[in-house]
Parts: C-alpha cells; structure tokens; sequence
C-alpha cells in the first residue's frame, strides 16, 4: 500500500466516513448490471454450484430507520428532506433488459434539528400494484409496449425510477415515458399512480428534468414521443407553484431520440437531440426501445418561451452523447448550456445500431459547453467547448435555485480513479468563473451516488450550503452513508455522516426539498 492511500484511509476514518460504497452513473448501474446477470443467469457460472458467493440480485427493502447514528454534527441551517430514487426491479429482469427498467424505489433521509430518520418505500405505480398482484413480471422489456402482458392493457408503463421533484404538497416521481407519479411528501405512501396536474397536462409523457423557474418557482416541463409511442411531437409547458398550467406548446423533433433533459432560461428553451435513436425494429424482435445510431447528426434547438414555438431554431452538429444540463444562460445573442458529453453512447447497457462493440473510452464524459448564436439569420452549427478535461463524471448538478438564470457552480461526481490517478471517488465543484476546481475523495472501497445541494437557507447566495449524497462502503458488503460536506469547502471532508445499518437503495437521482417546503409534520 503506497504511503498516499494508507493516509487516504487514515483521513476517511477520522472523518466517519468509515468504510466504503457504489459508484457514479452510468458505469456504475452498469457494473451493478453485469454483476445480477451473472448471477442470474444459468449460462454464467452459476450461483447455485457456490452458494456462498450468492449476493441477492434484488433489493426490494422497504425500510424505515429512526435517528440515524451520526458522526459529526448535523448542521443546525441543514432542515428538509434529501430524497432519491433510482430502480429496483420487483422481479429478476428478463436476458436483454436494462437496468433502466426497475421499479421506481424512493428513498427521504427526512434531516431536522440534528436529527435523520431513513425512510423507502417502492412507488406503488400501476406496473407495479398489476405485478405484485400477479407476482411476476407483466412488463418485460424496457420501454417495449409490444411484449407486455395483455392483461396490463391501458396501464400507465410508468415505472417512477428516474428522477423525484417536489410540487405543491406533492412528491413527484418521474419516469419520461409517463406522467408523474403522485406521493406523499412526508409518509411516501402514493397518492395518485398518474398524476396529471388535475388533467391540464397537455402530454401523454412528463420529462424527468423538468427545472424549477428561479423567479416565480414554476415548473418548466416537457414531454418527448408527446403524443403516443414513437411520436415526433414534443409538448413544452409551464406550471405555477400552484398547481396552474400557464403555457404550453408543442414542436417537432428532427428524429425521435432519447430526449432526457432540456435547458431553460428567462428566455429561451433548449433541447439537444442525440442518436439514442427509436429502433422499432428491434423492439419487434423483444428488445429495448433505443439503440445508438452512430450515422446521426446531433441537434441543438432553441426556442423562444411563452411563444408558439414556430421560431425554433434547429443548429446541426456531430455526432455526440449528452444525457444531462448543469446549468445554461444567456447572453443577448448567444445561448449556453453546460452539458455532461461523451463522443458516444455512455451507457454500456444501451445497444449500439449496427453491432459495434461499445466504447467505454468513448463512452466517458465530460462537463462541456454548448453554444449558439441566436441572431445569424441562417442557423449554422454551435460550438462545443470541453471546459475540465480532466474530469470524468456522469450527473452533474448546480444550486437548483439557479436552474433558468447564469450560475457559476457546479457539481459533479467523479468515479474512481479520481482526477489525480489516485483511488477513490470524489465529489467535484467547478467554479465557472475562475474554472477553479476542489474536491472531496471518499477514498477507496467507496462509490458515490449523485451529489444534491442543498442551500444554506433560502436567501445563502449561489452554492452556499451543503453538498450530499450517498457513499457506498463495498469493503462493507455495501453498507451505505450519507456523506454531508460544506459546499464551499469539500477539501475538508465530511461535516457529518449519517451512517445506515444496511445497503440503501440504489438512485438515479436525488432532490433536496427545504424545511419550508415540507408540510409540517403530524
Ligand atoms: C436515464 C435514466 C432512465 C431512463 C432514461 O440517465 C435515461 C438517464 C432510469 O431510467 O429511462
Ligand atoms: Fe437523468
């Protein structure tokens, strides 16, 4: 052991953050995936001729954990819920499905006065109640409306894994193929399987990104294949805090692609569109509904806000991966918006049109400036601007009170081996004004989930407060912790750790819900 890792270690344990964890997106559900299959599946050698090395390919744990222990202190300006979700699939996934395709498992370490109660519960989606009722599998392939249970026709196919917001009293748990689901804030019991904002919702469909207006707190949102499975339509649409639909409009996509995010300012909307295209074919021969399709060009589109959306601006560029927005502004004339972009498909589990072996090079990604210029007459391409090369990450973050105006931080996970060659994963803060760069490793035997910010309080200027997320002990058989940093000074590690008993559920993505927020308690 170098001197550098045995003092990694002494560091880590003097901070709490004693043990190890999972790892950052992508790779890391990938990982994760390969893992199951082998476990699974007889053709790999198989589990039941070494019963001891069985590690159970499912989680399913709904779990309810009052006063976490901690280590550190809990900040007295840290008040709310941090709650995640992420799959977790109800029954072994058939050969040929993707991680992707679990059941949505929501997650709340539910933080207020020093005090964290852990508290999962499954979304109790359609999919989900029809399966549990059956006790198998109704919905067999990801995203594939062709080889469902006839029995679950006219079923929502929301599974409810992606992405979690909250709205008025409501969480919403977000799949993009469907409308939200609707759940308590504070039990996480489902209210509503298919919530459509009292049937204003003008899309079959609601993204898993939709932002939160740094003005007037609306949510901007949209819905992709907006009119039924396979469409080109795209619905862009507004709602107020209250509940109210005050804008919609619906555009046309150049192909049907995986429409993930989208980037939104005072002014402007933006999509990109990449070539994790629709593959009808291969959803009629029992597989997923995407593969990547390395012939097509990527588009950048701009469209201006509360208009009809007839002014959209398509800008052509290379072919390119970008699954995730940090943040984007505007300047006048030109747009930016700050993407995680790899040169192809990132995800291993995604097949690749055409039967190239998947690039885990090319699959990497980094936090990359796109660009436009709004005032030529002629849209010709937009520029792309690497901005720290030397980091890899999937899911990047920013102060979500900043989502529709300029910001200067950001934040990203950084699987291990870490920027510095060393072990361990880190979280990373980038500050875009001086591209100043510090970091948090968690040192080795950890993974980390996706990072969330949470302010100081409501008024703390831009990234003043606290950056989260859970580290994955693997030298713990996976034990997890919430690993709680001052934002503004993750070099220093941990301010506190809030230590579980067990493995948590794995996330997509995570969302912080302030004290203020939250209905107060029974
Ligand atoms: C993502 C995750 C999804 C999905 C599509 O990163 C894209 C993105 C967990 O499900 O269905
Ligand atoms: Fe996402």
């Amino acid at each position: 052991m170098t001197e550098d890792r045995d003092q990694l270690d002494r560091r880590s344990f003097m901070r709490g953050a004693l043990g190890a964890a999972v790892g950052v997106g992508a790779a890391a559900l990938a990982s994760r995936a390969a893992d199951a299959q082998e476990d699974r599946y007889p053709s790999a050698p198989s589990s039941e001729e070494r019963p001891s090395a069985r590690r159970p390919s499912l989680y399913r744990l709904e779990a309810d954990v009052r006063d976490c222990e901690v280590t550190g202190e809990i900040p007295s300006d840290l008040n709310g819920a941090f709650y995640r979700v992420g799959p977790d699939p109800q029954y072994p996934l058939r050969p040929g499905n993707i991680p992707f395709d679990g059941e949505g498992h929501v997650s709340m370490f539910r933080i207020k006065n020093g005090r964290v109660d852990y508290k999962s519960r499954f979304v109790r989606t359609e999919r989900y109640v029809a399966q549990d009722k059956a006790r198998r599998i109704l919905f067999p392939m990801y995203r594939n409306p062709y080889l469902d249970d006839p029995s679950v026709k006219g079923l929502s196919r929301s599974t409810a894994n992606t992405h979690i917001i909250n709205h008025r009293n409501l969480l919403l748990a977000l799949k993009e193929d469907s409308p939200p689901a609707a759940l308590d804030l504070l039990t996480l019991e489902t209210i509503a399987p298919v919530y459509t904002f009292d049937d204003q919702l003008p899309s079959k469909t609601f993204t898993a990104h939709p932002k939160v207006d740094s003005e007037t707190g609306n949510i901007v949102a949209f819905g992709y294949e907006a009119t039924g499975h396979g469409s080109d339509d795209v619905a862009i649409f507004e709602f107020t805090p209250g509940g109210k639909l005050v804008w919609s409009t619906m555009i046309k996509v150049p192909y049907v692609g995986m429409l993930h995010d989208f980037a939104v300012t005072q002014r402007h909307i933006v999509f990109y569109v990449i070539p994790m295209t629709i593959d009808e074919e291969q959803m009629r021969r029992g597989g997923i509904h995407w593969s990547w399709d390395k012939t097509k060009p990527t588009y950048f589109g701009v469209l201006r806000r509360f208009g009809d959306g007839k002014d959209i601006q398509w800008f052509e560029g290379p072919t390119r991966s970008a699954t995730h927005v940090m943040g984007a502004f505007d300047d006048g004339n030109r747009i930016y918006v700050d993407v995680e972009m790899s040169m192809s498909n990132p995800f291993p589990f995604m097949p690749m049109k055409g039967g190239d072996p998947w690039d885990p090079v090319a699959g990497q990604s980094r936090i990359t400036r796109l660009s436009a210029n709004l005032s030529g007459r002629t849209p010709r391409g937009y520029q792309i601007e690497t901005m720290y090369q030397d980091y890899i990450g999937a899911l990047p973050r920013q102060d979500d009170r900043y989502n529709t105006v300029p910001y200067r931080y950001g934040f990203l996970g950084c699987p291990e081996p870490n920027p510095q060659g060393r072990p361990g994963a880190c979280y990373v803060r980038f500050d875009h004004q001086t591209r100043k760069v510090t970091l948090y490793n968690a040192g080795p035997d950890t993974s980390l989930a996706e990072c969330c910010f949470a302010p100081r309080g409501p008024d703390a200027p831009e990234g003043s407060g606290y950056l989260m997320g859970v580290a994955t002990r693997n030298d713990e058989g996976g034990r997890a912790d919430l690993v709680i940093l001052d934002a503004e000074h993750l070099d220093e590690g941990p301010v506190a750790v809030v230590h579980l008993p067990m493995r948590a559920v794995g996330q997509v993505h995570g969302w912080w819900v302030p004290e203020e927020k939250l209905p107060a308690a029974v």
